[in-house]
């Protein structure tokens, strides 16, 4: 394994707060609709949370993904062949990264990642499980185009992002990363890159509204999370106890939709900034989206994939879809 490029991605001021959580925290309080970016649900406590969300008996996308990976590994192997390159675009599962791995055998392992400790742990955890394959960790932001280790440069690429992360992103943003991803993976007109991608699928609202709101409370503690880091980093004063978790379905955009709901009209500071709210106003801190098999080729397309094949567990939950890197040409 190489050293990571250690590279520092985290802008900080003089008194080490995260200028970007502070810049798109108040951002997002001063709009109409509360809405404070994802991303920012992940520090330490956040991603031990989402860990404990993905064993979760409501929670089904971990285990649905699992079993089409354990299941499909013969045909990932014929399809994909063994000389490629793997390109995560995030640190990689401990389950489901091994399950691929071990399917095709793949030339090298590349996983990118923002988080440079995340990605180091896990990079040298699956070096000790795979000791023969050589891993490269990058630590990136994989939103953006990024450049390779010059080691796996002439070798053939497979993108993986399973998790249906991408259904965190709104379509635009979805669009703008598969084109980066394209751009990442390289290729010529005569050697195309391949993406494997989850996806998660629409179903009955009751159990998507579980799934994001489970009995034991966890989803709504990976949430409240959000407003207690405010709260540590940012100097905020926001009344955790008069916020409730709120997963509602949003079938005109067919999402789940994460929120903190004001249980009544109170008032607190961010960074010496005041901010008003009444009960029942929100702040929508997730979008988690589910495709169905048209959306999800739509999208693919959109950000410049031709799906080639698509694969679903046994209860037709959830889908792994491979795609190929669409040709350059005039259509119609
Ligand atoms: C990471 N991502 C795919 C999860 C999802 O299902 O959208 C995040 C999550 N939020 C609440 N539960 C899980």
């Amino acid at each position: 394994m190489t050293a990571s490029q250690g590279i520092a991605l985290v802008d900080r001021d003089d008194d080490g707060v995260d200028k970007a959580f502070r810049s798109d925290v108040l951002a997002g309080l001063r709009q109409a609709q509360k809405a404070i970016p994802a991303r920012w649900l992940y520090d330490d406590a956040g991603s031990q949370l989402f860990e404990d969300i993905t064993t979760l008996e409501e929670y089904y996308p971990t285990r649905a993904e699992t079993q089409i990976l354990e299941a499909r590994g013969p045909e990932f192997r014929d399809m994909i062949g063994s000389d490629r390159a793997v390109v995560e675009f995030g640190s990689g599962s401990s389950v489901k990264t091994p399950l691929l791995l071990k399917a095709i055998d793949p030339a090298a392992y590349v996983p990118l990642d923002i988080s440079g400790d995340f990605l180091r742990q896990s990079s040298a955890a699956l070096s000790d499980k795979f000791p023969g394959l050589p891993v490269y960790p990058v630590e990136a932001d994989f939103m953006k185009p990024v450049t390779l280790p010059e080691e796996v440069e002439p070798m053939r690429k497979l993108g993986f992002f399973p998790g249906s992360t991408i259904g965190n992103m709104v379509a635009r943003t979805a669009v703008d990363l598969l084109r980066s991803m394209r751009a990442t993976l390289g290729g010529t007109e005569g050697e195309r890159p391949l993406l494997l991608i989850g996806m998660d699928l629409v179903k009955e609202t009751a159990v998507l509204e579980a799934a994001y709101d489970d009995a034991k409370g966890v989803t709504a503690e990976f949430n409240l999370n959000l407003a207690r880091r405010i709260n540590r980093e940012l100097e905020g004063t926001i009344p955790v106890d008069a916020f409730v978790h709120r997963a509602i379905w949003n079938d005109d955009y067919s999402r789940i939709e994460m929120h903190l709901e004001a249980t009544r009209d109170l008032e607190f500071e961010v960074c010496d900034e005041h901010f008003v709210m009444t009960a029942g106003e929100t702040i929508h801190t997730e979008n988690s989206h589910k495709f169905s098999p048209r959306s999800s080729n739509l999208l693919l397309l959109a950000g410049g994939w031709t799906p080639m094949a698509r694969w679903t567990d046994d209860q037709g939950r959830f889908s792994v879809i491979l795609a190929e890197a669409s040709e350059h040409r005039n259509a119609p």
